[in-house]
C-alpha cells in the first residue's frame, strides 16, 4: 500500500472539489482530489450556464477567469413568458447594478483542470472502493482522519487533516456518516427536465423561462452560437422517447409568436432528461469531515442555483481552513455548517418557489392554478415582486469579510 500525507483529502472533482482545491494551492495549503470518474468524463459533463457574481468573484480569487472574461455573457435582465406575452425582469436595475454571467459549468470545469494541471497538482482519477475513515476522533485521539482507494490496482492510504466531501449526491462521504448524526430534508419533483444542446443561434439575447398550460420550458444559451434549451416532461419519459423534431415542436408549442419565428433548431449534440429534487442535509460538518457542493444539497436547477451554492459553500470552507492554518483558530471551521445552511435554506426556498410558480403540477386544483396565476400577475406587475426574484435569482450576498476571501 502506498502511504501519503497531506494537508486536506478532497474527495470528487467536480466544481466544488476543483475550487477548494484551486483556492488551498493559492493559500499554500497542501491537499490531494480523488475522483471516482475518468479526467474526460468529469470535464465532459453538461450541466449549468449561470454564475452569480459573487461565484465569479471567487473565481477571479482563484485565478481561474481569464477565459470566463472573454468569452462570458453579462446578462442583466432575465424574460417570463406567460400567457403568451413576456415580461422582462429588469436585474440590473432592481439589483442596484448586480448581474449574472452566461459560462457553461463544463468551461467552469476545464478552466479548473486546466489550471491544477499547470500548477502540476496531485489528483488521482479513476479510483475505485474510495472509503473515509476516523474523521471524528478528536484532537486528543492518537488517530486522524485518512481516506484509502486503490486505482490501477494499487491501494493507497492518505493521511490528513481534513476530509473535503466533495463528491456529488451520490457520493461515499455523506453516506459514511453515521444516521443518528445526520439529517435529511427532501422534496421529489413529479417531473424532470429535458435538455438539449444544440450549435444554433439563441432565440433571444436573454434567458426565457416559460410558463404554459403544457408544463415549463426554458430557452438558455451558452455563447451566442450555443443554446441550451429545457422542457418539462412527466419522470415516466425516456430520452429515447424524444426526437429532435418532437423536441423542438414542443419546445414551439410552449413559446409565443416572436420567440417561434426567431427560433433557429437545428441537431443536438446532447440530449438527456435530469430529475428534479431540493434535498439538504444537516449539519455539513463531522469532526473533521465537511460537506460541500451537491454532497450536502440539492436544488431544482429552476433558480439556477446549483453550481453557485456548491461556490459559496467553498468560499466559506477555503476560507475556514485558510483561517484555521495560518492562525489555529477553529472559528471559521466551527462555523461552517451554520453560515452555509444559512444560505443554503434561502437559495432552496427560491428554486423551489421559482418551480413551483412556473412548472403545471399534475396534483395542481382549479383553484391552486388560480392561486399560481395571480402570484405570477403580482410579481409581474409589482417593482417589489420583481425585485423579490431578482435579488435571489442574482445571489443573496456571503457572510464573508473581503479579506476573510483574499487568501
Ligand atoms: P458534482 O456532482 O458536480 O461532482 C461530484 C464529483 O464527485 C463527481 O465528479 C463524481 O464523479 C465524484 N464522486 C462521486 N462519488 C465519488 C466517490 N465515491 N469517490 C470519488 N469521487 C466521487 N445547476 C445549475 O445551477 N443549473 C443547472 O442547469 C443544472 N443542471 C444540472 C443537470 C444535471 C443532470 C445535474 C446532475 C446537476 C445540474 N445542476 C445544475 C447542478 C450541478 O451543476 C451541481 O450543482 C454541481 O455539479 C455541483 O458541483 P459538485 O458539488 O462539485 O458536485
Ligand atoms: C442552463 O443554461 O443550463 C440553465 C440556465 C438557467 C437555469 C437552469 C439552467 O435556471
Amino acid at each position: 500500500m502506498d502511504v501519503l500525507t497531506t494537508q486536506v483529502a478532497i474527495i470528487g472533482s467536480g466544481p466544488a472539489g476543483l475550487l477548494l482545491g484551486q483556492l488551498l494551492y493559492k493559500a499554500g495549503i497542501s491537499h490531494i482530489i480523488i475522483e471516482q470518474r475518468h479526467a474526460d468524463y468529469v470535464a465532459a459533463r453538461i450541466r449549468a450556464g449561470i454564475l452569480e457574481q459573487v461565484s465569479v468573484d471567487l473565481l477571479k480569487q482563484a485565478g481561474v477567469d481569464q477565459h470566463l472574461n472573454e468569452v462570458g455573457l453579462a446578462h442583466e435582465g432575465i424574460e417570463i413568458l406567460t400567457d403568451g406575452v413576456k415580461h422582462r425582469i429588469d436585474l440590473h436595475k432592481l439589483t442596484y447594478g448586480k448581474q449574472v454571467i452566461v459560462y457553461g459549468q463544463t468551461e467552469v470545469t476545464k478552466d479548473l483542470m486546466q489550471a491544477r494541471q499547470q500548477a502540476n497538482l496531485t489528483s488521482y482519477y479513476e479510483a475505485h472502493d474510495v472509503q473515509v475513515h476516523d474523521f471524528t476522533s478528536s484532537q486528543t485521539d492518537q488517530s486522524s482522519p485518512y481516506v484509502t482507494f486503490t486505482q490501477d490496482g494499487q491501494a493507497y492510504r492518505i493521511n490528513c487533516d481534513f476530509i473535503a466531501g466533495c463528491d456529488g449526491y451520490h457520493g461515499v462521504c455523506r453516506a459514511s456518516v453515521p444516521q443518528d448524526k445526520i439529517k435529511t430534508f427532501e422534496k421529489v419533483y413529479p417531473f424532470g427536465w429535458l435538455g438539449v444542446l444544440a450549435d444554433v443561434p439563441p432565440v433571444a439575447d436573454e434567458l426565457i423561462y416559460v410558463q404554459s398550460d403544457r408544463g415549463f420550458a426554458l430557452c438558455s444559451m451558452r455563447s451566442k452560437t450555443r443554446s441550451r434549451y429545457y422542457l418539462q416532461v412527466p419522470l415516466t419519459d425516456k430520452v429515447e422517447q424524444w426526437s429532435d423534431e418532437r423536441f423542438w415542436e414542443e419546445l414551439k408549442n410552449r413559446l409565443d409568436t416572436e420567440s417561434v419565428k426567431n427560433l433557429v433548431t437545428g441537431p443536438s449534440i446532447e440530449k438527456s432528461i435530469a430529475p428534479l429534487r431540493s434535498f439538504v442535509t444537516e449539519p455539513m460538518r463531522f469532526g473533521q469531515l465537511f460537506l460541500a457542493g451537491d454532497a450536502a444539497h440539492i436544488v431544482p436547477p429552476t433558480g439556477a442555483k446549483g453550481l453557485n451554492l456548491a461556490a459559496s459553500d467553498i468560499a466559506y470552507l477555503s476560507s475556514a481552513l485558510v483561517e484555521f492554518y495560518t492562525t489555529g483558530s477553529q472559528q471559521g471551521i466551527d462555523e461552517y455548517s451554520e453560515k452555509c445552511l444559512k444560505r443554503i435554506w434561502k437559495a432552496e426556498r427560491f428554486s423551489w418557489w421559482m418551480t413551483h410558480l412556473l412548472h403545471r403540477f399534475e396534483s395542481d386544483s382549479e383553484f391552486d392554478l388560480k392561486i399560481k396565476q395571480a402570484e405570477l400577475a403580482y410579481v409581474l406587475d409589482s417593482e417589489a415582486g420583481q425585485t423579490t426574484l431578482a435579488e435571489n435569482y442574482v445571489g443573496l450576498p456571503y457572510e464573508l469579510k473581503a479579506l476573510e476571501l483574499n487568501h
